[in-house]
């Protein structure tokens, strides 16, 4: 398996391969599969990891990261680790906090790219969630100090509208801009206006939720459609010999936007990786275009009353 990855350049300079390796699983999942399941990925040629604070799991991410290494698969230079700070660590003085917890637990001594996971402060108040008022450009100041200090090649942001990212870009004495701004994106939600916007301040969309989401019922309302199901998607994985899950990951490359693919199971990790291997034409790529919907798997309706939501907004 060829293991130089495809990459684009992100606006500090840094390289991103455009396939990232999702690492989210419910808490059912023993947390052992993390380890199993990336060890998996860096083989079969997987090189971008995705994880964060949030997700528990960072130690067995960073045990399979580092077996890896041990034993001549890869470099640390060869792998790119991003992981993300959570709503609780928003005020300034946290954010490194949390992202010394994440390399500790990694046991790393660098993460490629950090992000801010979802723009909404929110405090620990005896095991229960309470809103907080922290202004997300503190929280971003203390993120490029992340950078200067060496602990993030890369800092971007995630789940943030538009309006947010504008927040960021027009900061007075804004060191960095955001490299990235990750945002659920496949054929039903396809992010059109964010791309847009994204491209025209050189930031890159990274997409979650490209195969349809895990369907988690904390999350996912189960009455959504199941886009892997989807007939138009299913015909075009026909045409190409290809599965649904393919079309929908290459249908984010050949928009330029970078695509997440999470799986626990050998056989479709492997399979996510023949998205190189074939091309959609730009026929079949405006059929998907077709699919959008505005259907949100996870749409966080339970922090709609936020005033730093994200989703009431347009884009
Ligand atoms: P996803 O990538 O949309 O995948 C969903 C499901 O598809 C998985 O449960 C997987 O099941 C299955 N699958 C994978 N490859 C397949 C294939 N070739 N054919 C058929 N089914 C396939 O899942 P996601 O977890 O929602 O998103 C991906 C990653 O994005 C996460 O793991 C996380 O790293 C990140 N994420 C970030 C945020 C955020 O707020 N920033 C939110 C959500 C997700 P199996 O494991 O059983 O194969
Ligand atoms: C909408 C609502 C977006 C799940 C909540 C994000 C939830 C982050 C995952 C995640 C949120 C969240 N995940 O990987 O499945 O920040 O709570 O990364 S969330």
């Amino acid at each position: 398996m060829d293991s130089k990855q495809q990459t684009v350049r992100l606006n500090d300079g840094h390289f991103i391969p455009i396939l990232g390796f999702g690492t989210y699983a419910s808490q059912e999942v023993p947390k052992s599969k993390a380890t199993e399941a990336t060890k998996i990925a860096i083989d079969a040629g997987f090189r971008h990891i995705d994880s964060a604070f949030m997700y528990k799991n960072e130690k067995e991410v960073g045990l399979a990261i580092r077996s890896k290494i041990a034993d001549g698969t890869v470099k640390r230079e060869d792998i790119f680790y991003t992981s993300k700070v959570w709503c609780t660590f928003h005020r300034p003085e946290l954010v490194r906090v949390c992202l010394e917890q994440s390399l500790k637990q990694l046991q790393l001594d660098y993460v490629d790219l950090y992000l801010i996971h979802f723009p909404m402060a929110m405090k620990d108040e005896n095991g229960k969630f309470i809103y907080d008022a922290v202004d997300i450009c503190d929280t971003w100041e203390a993120m490029e100090k992340c950078k200067d200090a060496g602990l993030a090649k890369s800092i971007g942001v995630s789940n943030f509208n538009r309006r947010q990212l504008e927040k960021i870009l027009n900061k007075p004495g804004l060191k960095y801009k955001p490299v990235c701004n990750q945002v659920e994106c496949h054929p039903y939600l396809n992010q059109g206006k964010l791309l847009d916007f994204c491209r025209s301040k050189d930031i890159v969309l990274v997409a979650y939720s490209a195969l349809g989401s895990h369907r988690e019922k904390t999350w996912v309302d189960q009455s959504s459609p199941v886009l892997l199901d989807d007939p138009v998607l299913g015909s075009i994985a026909k045409k190409y010999k290809r599965t649904p899950a393919l079309i929908a990951l290459r249908y984010q490359l050949q928009r330029g936007v970078v695509v997440l693919a999470k799986s626990f199971t050998e056989k479709r990790i492997k399979e996510n990786m023949q998205v190189f291997e074939f091309q959609l034409t730009s026929e079949d790529m405006k059929v998907l275009d077709g699919l959008n919907k505005n259907i949100r798997y996870i749409s966080g309706s339970s922090f709609k009353d936020h005033p730093d939501f994200p989703f009431s907004d347009e884009y």
